[in-house]
């Protein structure tokens, strides 16, 4: 091949190339030309490269200088093309164009867990009644759990098989059960209490008495813990509401009403109370509190007069000041407001059983 033929041909394959690269429309098209011309194995700039060796010996310089002129120069007209198709956006162009006249996605919106949903209206309603929240530690030890709450040592609520005692610094607690006198075991020791997850919401009721004087109108809401089973109306970590309320004169009469007022504003229409007979360590006489609601009797939880013990182990005089006080189970009150026959389904974390609430 001649050097004038040599040159003429890159010449017409670098126009081609520019006005190819020049035209490409987006990130797919550019790249094809860029195969095209300066492809590797097969592009075209790699062919017309093979006329070199077919030029005359003595044109081979100026041949080769031609051919390194012409390739820088269709390296940069793809380099302008890319930065081009860049700035517009073109690189991204891949995939489906975007469409703003396509309605968006609906954003899911979550709500409060039912159980959460019960607790502050029950909050609200016992509000309205003149109750404020109190708060107590999920952490507890045993003179809020048990002694202050007229619970002693041997007593078969404290066994370590009732309850979840925290093993703390490598000593398991609870392990003084029935072993009275026993030092290493004390929990009076106020430097060493034996701890344990509170079984019950009337831990509150000590830890409001001793820090402030009657009257008391509270209530308490938040988690315990008991080594229940799971089933239809246990679990082994539940909510309960607490309520307490001292002051002069107060009588088991107050203590219906408040819980009637109560169950009718959350239940809505007519709710019975009854009381059955019971015993709670702490309160005295005690009571199982029913409702009945829709003609049926539910067991809602246990209630009483606080026991002359608990008020002076918190510094009360009993003969100047009385109470009572009522501990009431929140999954099986919100059960049976919403008809749920399995109080497990609150903790199934089911978006479909959830969503209903
Ligand atoms: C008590 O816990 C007493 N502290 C209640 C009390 C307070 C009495 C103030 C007197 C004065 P009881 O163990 O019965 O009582 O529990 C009260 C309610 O909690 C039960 O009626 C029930 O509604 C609920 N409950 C008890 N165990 C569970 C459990 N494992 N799962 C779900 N709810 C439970």
């Amino acid at each position: 091949m001649s050097l004038a033929a040599f040159i003429s041909d890159l010449d017409a394959l670098a126009a081609e190339a520019a006005t190819k690269f020049a035209a490409a429309a987006d990130a797919a098209a550019l790249e094809a030309a860029r195969v095209e011309f300066l492809g590797a194995k097969s592009g075209r700039l790699k062919d017309a490269q093979k006329g070199l060796g077919t030029v005359g010996k003595d044109d081979k310089p100026a041949a080769g200088k031609k051919f390194n002129d012409v390739k820088a120069a269709i390296e940069a007209a793809f380099a302008e093309a890319q930065e081009r198709a860049g700035a517009g956006g073109a690189k991204v162009a891949a995939g489906p164009p975007f469409d703003p006249t396509q309605p968006g996605l609906r954003p899911r919106l979550g709500h409060l867990h039912p159980l959460t949903q019960t607790i502050e209206e029950l909050k609200d309603i016992m509000g309205r009644l003149g109750f404020t929240v109190a708060h107590g530690p999920e952490i507890e030890d045993e003179r809020h759990n048990f002694e202050a709450l007229n619970i002693p040592k041997a007593h078969p609520a404290r066994d370590p098989l009732e309850n979840f005692y925290l093993a703390v610094a490598g000593k398991v607690q609870g392990s003084g059960f029935g072993v009275q006198g026993s030092s290493s075991t004390s929990n009076t020791d106020p430097k060493n209490p034996e701890l344990l997850l509170r079984s019950q919401t009337s831990t509150v009721q000590i830890r409001v008495m001793e820090n402030q004087p009657p009257p008391v109108r509270i209530i308490s809401l938040g988690r315990v813990y008991r080594p229940d089973t799971a089933d239809a109306t246990h679990y082994p970590m539940f909510h309960q509401i607490e309520g307490l309320l001292i002051d002069k004169h107060v009588t088991m009469a107050d203590l219906k009403s408040t819980l009637r007022l109560f169950a009718g504003s959350y239940f809505g229409g007519e709710v019975h109370i009854r009381f059955r007979p019971s015993f709670f360590p702490f309160t005295e006489p005690s009571v199982e509190v029913d409702m009945q609601w829709n003609d049926r009797w539910i067991e809602m939880g246990g209630a009483g007069m606080v026991d002359p013990n608990v008020l002076r182990a918190v510094g009360y005089d009993p003969e100047e000041v009385s109470g009572f006080a009522f501990g009431l189970g929140v999954e099986r009150v919100c059960a049976r407001r919403h008809q749920v026959t399995d109080i497990r389904e609150f903790y199934r974390n089911d978006v479909r059983f959830l969503e209903q609430f």
